[in-house]
């Protein structure tokens, strides 16, 4: 256990290469304008600032070359975070970072013999491989490479960990997808739940049947939190907006129940886009949200258990 005063390290990944829409580049800065390291540290937490990731060689051009030299990077810090005994926050930059911040988690817990699960919050699945990808935009792929999907080139540094089960991945908020990566989500069975399951249940009892297979398995949590999982009405800023997402109040209950669960052991903040936003709401948002999901509360106590569960 991480005890009450957590360690966190604050990783900036300054990447837009995976997407085609500039501005991504700005969203480690914006976060830490918004105060994000602040916010951590006056919850009682000792918060260091790894300053932001440099990649391993050339890394200006769009594509798969340039966001593999951004992984390996990203990767070996995050590893390195997490072997200290601390917990990486990595603020982006587009999602293709996620490549790098899971490959690290992976190898430590390959090497604690830990199981890994990973909750993706975001209005896409972002399982598309280099021939699925109706964009070629990397954002869009990182969990098919993860996963070991085939037509990739070599992203991870070699020898690379096994790669992530689909099945030990939870996409949650789920509302744009693409043909192709729509029939390898089915056939892969990552876990699913998309709006129109919230709509039906609300965030509260898909998440906790989450969080209790993830406490019952003794497993490592990683969140990838895409800012595009919230309603474009709260977090304009961002290059993909899809409407229908998630309300403040449920991203915030969310951020709650994932601090009472106590699993959550790394972090990403990927596609805050400050170009397109407004006067910084959307930094602050995500600052306010990851406040909670690191203990700010209202009053001391849970949210109250339920009876109804729905099952898949
Ligand atoms: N599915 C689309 C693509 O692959 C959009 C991906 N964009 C994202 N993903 N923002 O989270 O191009
Ligand atoms: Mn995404
Ligand atoms: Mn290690
Ligand atoms: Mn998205």
């Amino acid at each position: 256990n991480l005890g009450d005063g957590y360690r966190l390290a604050l990783i900036g990944a300054p990447i837009e290469v995976g997407t085609s829409e500039p501005g991504a580049v700005m969203g480690p800065a914006a976060l830490r304008t918004a105060g994000l390291g602040r916010a951590l540290a006056d919850l009682g937490h000792a918060v260091v600032d790894h300053g932001d990731v440099v990649p391993d060689g050339p890394a200006g051009a769009r594509g798969l070359d340039a966001v593999a030299a951004w992984t390996r990077a990203l990767s070996r810090v995050v590893e390195g975070v997490l072997d200290g005994g601390a917990l990486p926050l990595t603020a982006g930059g587009d999602h293709s970072l996620s490549l790098g911040s899971i490959d690290g988690v992976m190898r430590h817990c390959a090497r604690q013999g830990r199981p890994l699960f990973v909750l993706w919050l975001d209005a896409h699945a972002d399982f598309n491989t280099p021939e699925t990808s109706p964009s070629g935009n990397v954002h869009g792929m990182p969990l098919a490479a993860l996963c070991g999907e085939a037509g990739f080139p070599q992203l991870f540094a070699e020898p690379a960990p096994p790669a992530l089960a689909p099945t030990d991945v939870h996409l949650f908020g789920l509302r744009s997808i693409d043909a192709g990566e729509r029939a390898l989500v089915a056939a892969r069975r990552v876990g699913v739940t998309d709006m129109r399951t919230i709509d039906e249940f609300g965030v509260i009892a898909p998440l906790r049947q989450i969080l209790e297979r993830v406490a019952a398995r003794g497993a490592h949590l990683h969140v990838s939190f895409d800012i595009d999982f919230l309603d474009p009405s709260i977090a304009p800023g961002v290059g993909t907006t899809v409407p229908g997402g998630a309300t403040f109040r449920e991203a915030h209950l969310i951020m709650e129940m994932l601090h009472d669960s106590g699993l959550v052991r790394s972090l990403d903040i990927v596609e805050l886009n400050p170009f397109l936003d407004e006067r910084g709401r959307s930094a602050r948002v995500l600052v306010e949200l990851a406040a909670s999901l690191f203990g700010r509360r209202i009053l001391d106590r849970p949210t109250a258990p339920i009876a109804a569960v729905p099952s898949d």
